[in-house]
């Protein structure tokens, strides 16, 4: 039985009976902690086994009751917490008589731990793979009445508890296995765990033919591994353990790694052998994580969008491994400097939409987005990819950009739905850039008046027929856009319309400052006096790091 199988609504004790009890033979794995559980999960088991011996190896003790049952139980509540899968402790004896047993099941079930196993052996005790012949069997009355008491002691009828028959490891025979298990069965075990030490699963099938179906069967096969699974199938067994695969697996693999890196003393040779920082990362739902921090941790604060998807094409050399944005600038990456920036103004929730080499963008506490078209699109693709991570209030920008911090906080500080910073001493420039058409030019003197963007268009000013000549601009667009409360709806309301057609692939910010003008938004404009520039070529790298430098000297008056 797989997990599509189990109906993972039900609760997880109800699954797990449903494994003891449904058709066809389920799988288990064990698990030792948190990640493993997860690891587990993620693989496809639909339950875990919470082994005694993996454990308490990963508490780097023996597997001899040397770890208390509630370290026992501290760790399960990890492994509640990172799985959904349902959980089998084994629970050694139950850690002492049938009260001992009681408290047990009572906190297991307080953690959403399925069920428990306990064996018919002593306290403290010992592996089965350990001097088997020595070891103590209990009584069976004892044992039967410590089942007794863990039924009767459940709340949820669904939460199991198994019987572990010790008789075949420890020698007693056949007979006493069986008759054990029959007394275990009467007592109220929901399941009887039958295990065998023999490398061939003959006695297990034995047990299984005289058992005759009495009661649901589990097995744990460490020593006959090499039995095709289909002879278990065939004899009905419930369910199967596979019970010390995940620790065991670790092992060699950290071994090599420990052995490796002390003897080259350097983390060369392993680096692409392990798991990755950003894999633990997601293991450990560092995602999660960001989402919760963007609905609770800082709800009233901006959402930054920084379009970042190009190579930068007059920057050849300098980006052959990253896109343009990670370009050190006064030795910072440009996305670096506008990562501080935002966080100087409590702007925490920051994307990116990277395209090429989106792997080299590497910037603690911004989440990547990637346009895999990057190639073959324009700017409001990449926008397309980031609609999700729109807040109520977002700033977009390109990613080359360097400014001056109070353009950004002055941006802020407007409270129109839709606000443009337009460069009103750039009306002019060589190069092709975003020429901003205004309602009413930048007037110096007369601060804070209200302006409206009439037009963007791409091109150079001073050029016939690049733009628009019905007047001449009124500033440069610096790339930088604010979207709050129903400017938010209004934008991807133009975004969708501007996706239908059949050019959107080419279409850059400007066509879409242009759509929500012509459906009779208005757009501010916040115009600056220079105090910014954008990375195009290599002049304009080399004054980027005369920029930050500057910047950087008045800093701290900023
Ligand atoms: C465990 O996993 O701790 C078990 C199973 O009890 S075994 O080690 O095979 O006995
Ligand atoms: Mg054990």
């Amino acid at each position: 039985m797989n997990r599509s199988e189990i109906i993972p609504s039900l609760s997880r004790a109800t699954r797990l009976r449903r494994m003891l009890t449904g058709p066809g033979t389920s799988f288990i794995m064990e698990a030792h902690n948190g990640l493993s559980a997860r690891i587990v999960e993620e693989a496809g088991f639909s339950g875990i086994w919470a082994s005694g011996l993996a454990m308490s190896s990963q508490f780097g003790v023996r597997d001899n009751n040397e770890a208390s049952w509630t370290q026992v139980i501290d760790l399960l509540d990890f492994m509640s917490d990172a799985s959904s899968l349902p959980i089998l402790l084994d629970g050694d004896t139950g850690y002492g008589n049938f009260n001992n047993l009681r408290r047990l099941v009572r906190k297991l079930e307080q953690r959403g731990i399925a069920g428990v196993c306990i064996e018919d052996k002593q306290f403290p005790k010992t592996n089965s793979f350990i001097d088997s012949e020595r070891q103590q069997l209990a009584d069976v009355d004892e044992f039967c009445g410590k089942i007794k008491a863990g039924k009767d002691t459940q709340a949820d009828p669904d939460f199991s508890i198994v019987a572990r028959v010790e008789a075949l490891i420890a020698g007693w025979g056949m007979s006493e296995a069986l008759s054990r298990a029959e007394a275990y069965r009467r007592a109220g075990a929901d399941a009887i765990l039958i295990h065998s030490k023999r490398s061939k699963p003959d006695e297990i099938l034995e047990f299984v033919r005289e058992w005759a179906g009495r009661a649901p069967l589990v097995i744990v096969p460490t020593k006959y591994y090499s039995t095709p699974t289909e002879v278990f199938r065939r004899a009905g067994i419930n369910l199967v353990i596979w019970a010390n695969h995940m620790i065991r697996s670790a092992v060699p693999a950290m071994q090599a790694a420990a052995r490796e890196v002390f003897e080259t003393q350097t983390l060369v040779g392993i680096e692409e052998r392990i798991a990755s920082v950003n894999e633990i990362f997601r293991l450990q739902g560092a995602d999660e994580y960001s989402e919760a921090e963007r609905l609770y941790a800082t709800p009233n604060s901006a959402h930054a969008v920084v379009l970042a998807a190009s190579r930068g094409d007059n920057l050849d050399a300098l980006t052959e491994d990253r896109p343009k944005v990670m370009l050190p600038v006064a030795g910072e990456p440009l996305l670096l400097r506008m990562v501080k920036a935002f966080r100087k103004q409590g702007m925490n929730d920051i994307t990116v939409v990277a395209g090429y080499k989106a792997e080299a963008i590497d910037v603690a506490g911004v989440k990547v987005v990637v346009n895999p078209d990057y190639d073959r699109s324009g700017e409001l693709a990449s926008l397309s990819c980031a609609v999700d991570r729109f807040g109520d209030d977002t700033v977009v920008l390109y990613g080359d950009l360097l400014f001056r911090r109070y353009i950004l906080r002055d941006l802020l500080d407007t409270d129109a739905d839709l606000t443009v910073v337009v460069d009103s001493t750039q009306t002019a420039p060589e190069c092709p850039c975003d020429l901003a058409y205004a309602d009413l030019p930048d007037e110096r003197g007369v601060f804070g008046r209200d302006v409206s963007l009439r037009r963007v268009v791409h091109g150079i000013a001073s050029q016939p027929g690049a733009a628009d000549h019905s007047a001449a601009p009124n500033g440069r667009w610096i790339g930088m856009l604010r979207v709050r409360g129903e400017g938010r709806g209004k934008l991807l309301a133009a975004l969708e319309r501007l996706r239908q057609q059949p050019d959107f692939a080419k279409l850059g910010m400007p066509d879409l400052l242009n759509a929500l003008i012509e459906s009779g938004q208005r757009i501010k404009v916040l115009y600056v006096h220079g105090h910014w520039l954008d990375v195009n070529d290599h002049p304009g790298l080399q004054q980027a790091s005369d920029f930050a430098h500057a910047e950087s000297s008045f800093g701290s008056r900023k």
